[in-house]
């Protein structure tokens, strides 16, 4: 993105909104306007203690509202400023130009101040609440029964929109970038994808479940290769649910009816595979999630079994934890799984509508999540990730929204 085409865009966003406030449009910022979608991602912001809170759309902090605020929210809308979580004036979730036209529109008295607080979001576990997004659809920004999801190096956030048969891309705040795919068997087409992953080049890889393969995409969801069928051989799947990518780029394949992991180079090629139907070590009964460190480990979650297996990157067994139950570090159908910097690995306990947090080998550190529909809460959540900065994204499948915390200092 140059300097220029944002100052372009930030010229014409500014006066779009100025005739807007004038008018007394509203704006329902609904629609990603081209700015959105091809901004370039802002840095994380590496918080560590609690937002203080404060009043939505004051992003000087003085308490007022003014032309001011407006101008800097139509910054990190270009993406000159790092997005704020007070710059969600209208309350849909994301940074967008309606927050400048609602805030100039209690400037000149059209609508009443303040419109309420930002920040301070719930604390569960030693994680704050920051935003949601989405909503039952099929439009950009919603979802339909989104299940696993991914986040590449830059933070942004990928989602397989299973029965919408698409994946869709958003930055770290939920604003939506773009989105790929219909149901259909073709290149770019998909049937139910449950599973995406990310490798360190941005390239995207997709579980196309029902298709039994995986596909190869660029970051803007440019079709690059294929590979997979129906079958138990070596390189056929059955039904694949999540795909993770290790530190060497290697491809990791849930094959779930065939009760093993596969491992592919990044173009496809078959290296090795492990596991059979069962309750042993190095068995699998409905394997769904798969996490590599950055060491090469590889951690499958299974939703009959309960539990968590550790694997060398080639399949060698090294533990497993978890038992069926609702007590610290026991589950009900763990589904997405994922693991941090530090090699600390989360779960997504599905029927426990929760989140758990354990060290690379098992050790209980924390949970938050509970069954319901407000924020910090779950409906049946599949996919859960970490991004480089610590933020925690949840794909929250029956309430159609994905969820994103942060580890606060007590
Ligand atoms: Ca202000
Ligand atoms: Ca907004």
């Amino acid at each position: 993105m140059h300097l220029l085409r944002r100052c372009q865009a930030l010229t014409v966003l500014l006066v779009m909104t100025m005739a807007l406030s004038l008018f007394g449009c509203s704006g329902s910022g609904e629609n990603a306007t081209e700015a959105e979608t091809t901004l370039s991602p802002v840095a994380p912001a590496q918080a560590v203690t609690p937002a203080q809170g404060g009043l939505l759309g004051d992003l000087d902090g003085d308490g007022a509202a003014s032309v001011g605020d407006a101008i800097r929210i139509l910054r990190i809308v270009v993406g000159l400023d790092p997005d704020d979580e007070c710059a969600d004036a209208n309350k849909n979730g994301t940074t967008d130009v309606g927050d400048a036209i609602k805030v100039l529109r209690c400037v000149v008295g059209l609508d009443d101040w303040p419109l309420g607080e930002c920040g301070g979001g719930p604390i569960e576990g030693g994680y704050q609440f920051v935003t949601a997004w989405g909503s039952e659809g099929s439009g950009d920004g919603q979802f339909d029964n989104p299940m696993l999801v991914a986040v590449d190096a830059a933070g942004n956030v990928y989602v397989a929109d299973q029965r919408n048969h698409r994946v869709q891309k958003f930055t770290s705040t939920g604003i939506f970038i773009t989105k790929w795919g219909s149901k259909g068997a073709g290149d770019g087409q998909f049937s139910y994808p449950s599973g995406v992953g990310v490798d360190a080049a941005g390239n995207v890889y997709v579980g196309d479940r029902l298709n039994n393969r995986v596909q190869k995409f660029t970051s803007d969801g440019t079709f690059i290769t294929k590979w997979g069928s129906a079958g138990s051989g070596d390189g056929e799947l059955s039904g694949p649910r999540g795909v993770a990518v290790g530190p060497g780029g290697d491809v990791y394949v849930v094959d779930h009816y065939n009760s093993r992991i596969q491992k592919f180079t990044s173009t496809g090629t078959f290296i090795t595979k492990w596991g059979s139907y069962g309750s042993g070590d190095g068995q699998f009964w409905n394997c769904f999630g798969v996490a590599v460190d950055a060491d090469g480990n590889v951690y499958v979650a299974e939703e009959a079994n309960h539990r968590i297996q550790k694997f060398t990157g080639n399949g060698t067994f090294i533990t497993k934890w978890g038992s069926s139950g609702s007590d610290d570090g026991q589950f009900n159908c763990p589904a997405g799984v994922a693991v941090d910097a530090d090699g600390n690995v989360y779960v997504v306990d599905v029927q426990n509508c929760r989140i758990q947090k354990f060290s690379g080998t098992g050790t209980f550190i924390t949970k938050w999540g509970s069954q319901g529909s407000s924020v910090g809460q779950f409906s049946w959540p599949y996919g859960v990730v970490v991004a480089p900065d610590g933020s925690v994204y949840v794909g929250d499948t029956t309430n159609s929204r994905i969820q994103k915390f942060r580890p606060v200092a007590p």
